[in-house]
């Protein structure tokens, strides 16, 4: 399999994450590149010029990094990142990390795109609405989730939402409100799968 990538994009980084979770990395080789450059081998295989784009040995292109993750899932040795016991409360988990990672990312590229004024513009400051949002809730939950021996999904996207939370708009997270979110993370991301895969 190829994994189109680069090494500051969360999506990617929660496709790789997986990929170690799932203890599949050796079967994987990662093709860097810049997908804001129009990069000639991305469009090759993903039209839609976006990474993570996973090409499978049969030659199909699988891009979105939860479906990706999907597949993945159905592979390898490791745990199940998407385990049908605790499915619900996964997905759930899935669904609030996606949503901080789209309002966040998406503020960075306007930022980068469009300059630091966008930020008061009507949608910028529905992204950040819904950022404070999503993190008051998971302040609220995860706090009560134990901290699993194999990560899941769930915890995988929220980890690496709110890494870059930190990465891309530390202003963010460097609020002390909700302490018991900072503790899970850090407990969250002691592996090293998080390790290997550090923003860069
Ligand atoms: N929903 C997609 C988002 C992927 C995405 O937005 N990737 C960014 C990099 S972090 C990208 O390739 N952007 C290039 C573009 O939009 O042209 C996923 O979960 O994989």
């Amino acid at each position: 399999m190829e994994l189109y990538l680069n090494a500051t994009s969360p999506y990617a980084r929660v496709v790789r994450v997986v990929l170690l979770e799932k203890g599949l990395a050796d079967a994987v080789t990662l093709q860097w590149c810049d997908p804001w450059a129009d990069d000639d081998s991305l469009l090759a295989v993903n039209p839609v010029g976006r990474i993570p784009a996973l090409v499978t040995d049969d030659g199909a292109t699988l891009s979105e990094s939860l479906l990706i993750a999907h597949y993945l899932d159905t592979l390898g040795d490791g745990e199940p990142v998407l385990p049908m016991a605790r499915i619900e409360q996964v997905l759930h988990l899935a669904g609030l990390g996606q949503g901080l990672m789209d309002a966040a990312f998406t503020t960075v590229i306007a930022r980068k795109h469009q300059g630091a004024e966008t930020d008061d513009s009507v949608l910028a400051q529905r992204r950040w609405r819904a950022i404070q949002r999503i993190l008051d809730r998971l302040e609220q939950e995860v706090a009560g989730h134990p901290i699993p021996v194999a990560v899941t999904l769930g915890e995988i996207t929220v980890a690496v939402a709110l890494d870059y939370l930190a990465f891309r708009l530390p202003e963010v997270t460097g609020s002390k409100k909700r302490p018991r979110l900072v503790t899970w993370h850090a407990r969250i991301t002691e592996g090293a799968s998080f390790h290997q895969t550090r923003f860069a």
